[in-house]
């Protein structure tokens, strides 16, 4: 049906006259999509046969969190027919844009973290390779923000449709996952075994998303666990009502905190829930020994949320299979491996030994024997009491899932060289010491074909008429663009380009949001989580830095700039909350203060999301990548940012190391202070505001504005943000970096001030991102840790 394009309209037409609404979109979009799910459809059955009878080697990339965005519009592409699609519903006086966005899109991660996991399944069905996801389907994605007079407000964010939804319900294929009830060791098969008595089962039903590689050739799976009512006995005394609303919660909505530990027992019984139902399959579906399991299944957990997977794995190889501790250990140890996300101690999970053995009394006896037999172990090694310490699963009363993924895994990667590095050498030095092959670094990347030639046909566009389309394929071959960065006529139209993408957010901001933006002005986009250690409100407090300049100096009136912000704070994060609150005021103060409105502007975007974030990236000069050195394990928003010829302005951090060494120094603005710097006062605890404020009249001013509410405009409580900076000691070094922020931001400028060397820097950045594509990122994993092959049938 997407043979040709008449061929296409008419099936469409015909589809589409058999609905009752047939003048709405969205009867457009569920005729169009249905018809993609047909067409996928027959590709994926034969996928599923080719991996099966070819005996592939397959990956499982467990990740409580698939920030897929939406999915019509990335099929339409991977399928190679999103332009032939678009021409044919135009001439039938349709837009396919406009389609696209009555999808409801699923918000099913809070950020970086969950939308690797997305990218990740996009490279690996592009390069071919049988690896799949398996996840949770929220009923509730991430909540939607909504900002009432400048403060952030929550609701609830609903985005099944069940008539629409991309994931086939596979009734016959629903496990059964036991929680509570005792454990009994009794005589079965002549042997000693423990049963669990009197659980409490959750039933998990699959629902199933075909992934689509790029060509159209392979296709993988995405697979989201519902828990329902399993048809068991409830244990004596529960209410059936009381079993029914705790069996829902599971999959009802994802945890809003990105880097914060909740500690709840929901959460707890999410993980374990994911990990159980995903492994539960994986075994049954097998046909071959299970001695042979690393040779023929490799499991990737993203970060420690599916940590459990270890001992879940060990129960059901001895427990259901019969197997001996040993072999066990041995075949979970080559199948396992963990990816760290960050170092951040509030983060780190560590569950509650207590709560965890209620919950899964089994399970919690397996991490007590890994702990025992490790510590056996690292007995033999001669090492002082704070060492073993760091060693330890079960410590001061928590089980450390960090320390139990590393034990229980063949390969710990980190998502960034410097913060791999770090990993290795403090906050993980001992395990490194003790396993030292079983630590590397592969950094992160993204989907260049979402994020650039999806979201920026016109870069695309541009790019491929220049050193044709290969770099499509080839991400690394954008490297050909290197001598365009000194040719006028290129540079020229790189420009139109940028200036045609900010017109477009310039003018979807004046429908969506009725503000007005100049697209004239520079944009300067601060976009992610909102979180202390990303220091908006170090951009914030620059800008105020900005506007007493312009109000003291007459001379000083610099090339105009627009501010955009854009994310959510964890609902129960208050210093981030007020942080967001503090930008609104700013941005009411600045944009109708009368002076400085004709230099500066402050646009918030109301609910961030995956589809607002393809109209900025591509719309954006100046990437803002400000973490505090060493708190940011990679960043992909940097990468994002590179790829569509924005240039940075940001720390030593992360990946922006590595974006740094791809470009040139000259190619970026870096400031501020180095990890090394930072974990130095860390460690000597010898930082103090006062030094800073000190010899500063400026930030004094500063501090004193934004603690009498002039800053604010008199709008809103700063308290949280008061004690960070002044009573705790300011520990993202905000007002240590600003200064030196501040200079960066005057070097920038006056690059921008000469059009060809800054567009000249922007042709470099987009030349030297290729190796920021996931592409890379699974070939690495691929190659160095998981093993596969690609598929014979994949189109090359
Ligand atoms: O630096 C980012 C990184 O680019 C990191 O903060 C983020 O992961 C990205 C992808 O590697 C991350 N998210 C979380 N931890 N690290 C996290 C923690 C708890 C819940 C949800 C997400």
């Amino acid at each position: 049906m997407f043979e040709t394009k008449e061929r296409f309209k008419k099936d469409f037409m015909m589809r589409l006259e058999q609905r009752e609404e047939r003048e709405s979109l969205h009867a457009a979009y569920s005729v169009l999509s249905e018809m993609v799910k047909e067409w996928i459809n027959d590709d994926w059955q034969a996928n599923k046969r080719v991996q099966r009878e070819e005996a592939h080697k397959q990956l499982y990339y467990f990740s409580i969190e698939f920030l897929t965005g939406r999915i019509l519009g990335q099929n339409l592409m991977n399928l190679s027919v999103h332009s032939l699609v678009s021409d044919g519903l135009e001439e039938m006086g349709f837009s396919l844009a406009e389609i696209e966005e009555q999808e409801l899109e699923p918000g099913l991660g809070n950020g970086g973290l969950g939308r690797l996991a997305a990218c990740f399944m996009d490279s690996l069905a592009s390069l071919g390779l049988p690896g799949h996801g398996y996840g949770i389907r929220y009923k509730g994605g991430l909540f939607t923000q909504v900002i009432k007079d400048g403060y952030q407000g929550e609701t609830p964010t609903h985005w099944i449709d069940e008539k629409e939804d991309w994931g086939m319900r596979q009734e016959e294929l629903a496990k059964n996952i036991p929680f509570y009830g005792n454990v009994h060791l009794e005589v079965q098969d002549n042997r000693l075994k423990p049963v669990l008595r009197n659980a409490v089962w959750v039933k998990a039903v699959p629902y199933d998303m075909p992934v689509v590689g790029a060509g159209g050739k392979t296709v993988n799976t995405l697979r989201l666990w519902q828990a329902e009512s399993a048809s068991y006995p409830l244990p004596e005394g529960m209410e059936q009502d009381f079993y029914q609303q705790a069996v829902s919660e599971i999959s009802d909505r994802l945890y809003p905190d990105d880097s914060q530990q909740a500690g709840k027992v929901l959460r707890l019984r999410q993980q374990y829930f994911l990990c159980s139902s995903s492994l539960q399959t994986i075994l049954q579906e097998r046909d071959y020994p299970l001695s042979e399991l690393p040779k023929h299944v490799a499991i990737q957990i993203n970060d420690t949320h599916p940590a459990l997977a270890i001992p879940e794995l060990m129960r059901l190889l001895m427990d259901e299979q019969g197997m001996v501790w040993e072999e066990a250990w041995e075949i979970t140890t080559h199948t396992i491996s963990y990816t760290n996300h960050t170092i951040l101690q509030e983060a780190m999970e560590r569950w509650d030994s207590a709560l965890l053995e209620a919950l899964l009394p089994r399970i919690y006896m397996i991490i007590q024997e890994i702990d025992r037999r490790f510590r056996e172990k690292v007995l033999e090694q001669d090492l002082d009491e704070a060492a073993r310490k760091k060693l330890s699963i079960i410590e001061g009363g928590a089980v450390h899932m960090a320390t139990l993924a590393v034990v229980g895994s063949y390969k710990v990667n980190g998502v960034a060289r410097l913060h791999t590095d770090i990993l290795k050498m403090r906050e993980m030095k001992e395990l490194n010491d003790y396993f030292p092959h079983k630590f590397h670094n592969i950094t992160n990347g993204i989907a260049h074909r979402r994020w650039l030639v999806k979201a920026n046909p016109e870069l695309t566009g541009l790019i491929s008429s220049a050193i044709g389309d290969e770099w499509i394929r080839e991400p690394i071959k954008l490297h050909g663009l290197n001598p365009f960065a000194g040719d006028p006529s290129f540079l020229q139209d790189l420009q139109s380009v940028k200036l045609l993408k900010k017109r477009q957010l310039a003018e979807w901001i004046r429908k969506q949001h009725g503000a007005v933006i100049d697209p004239e002005s520079v944009f300067d986009a601060h976009i992610k989580r909102v979180h202390g250690y990303k220091r908006q409100l170090m951009n914030i407090l620059h800008i105020q830095l900005l506007f007493n300049h312009l109000h003291s100096d007459r001379n000083f009136r610099p090339h105009p700039r627009t501010f955009i912000f854009g994310g959510k704070a964890a609902p129960s994060y208050h210093f981030a909350k007020q942080v967001l609150k503090l930008i609104n005021a700013m941005a009411d103060k600045v944009n109708n203060d009368p002076l400085a409105k004709n230099h500066l502007r402050i646009l918030f975007i109301e609910d961030y999301s995956v589809s607002k974030a393809e109209r900025i990236f591509p719309a954006s000069d100046v990437s803002e990548q400000i973490s505090t050195a060493s708190k940011e394990a990679s960043g992909t928003g940097n990468m994002k940012f590179m790829m569509n010829g924005a240039v940075t302005i940001g720390t030593y951090d992360g990946a922006n190391v590595e974006i740094v060494e791809q470009v040139g120094e000259d190619n970026a603005f870096i400031f501020g202070l180095s990890a090394k710097q930072v974990m130095q006062f860390e460690k000597e605890k010898n930082y103090f505001t006062n030094d800073t404020l000190a010899h500063d009249p400026e930030l004094q001013l500063l501090m004193s504005q934004l603690l009498n509410g002039e800053l604010s405009g008199g709008e809103g409580n700063v308290s949280y943000i008061k004690k960070q900076l002044v009573d705790e000691n300011d520990p993202f070094f905000v007002l240590k970096d600003l200064q030196p922020y501040r200079k960066a931001h005057e070097r920038l400028l006056s690059v921008y001030e000469e059009p060809s060397a800054w567009l000249g820097i922007s042709a470099v950045n987009i030349a030297q991102s290729g190796i920021f594509s996931s592409d890379r990122t699974i070939q690495q994993y691929s190659d160095h840790v998981w093993n596969l092959e690609e598929l014979t049938n994949h189109y090359t």
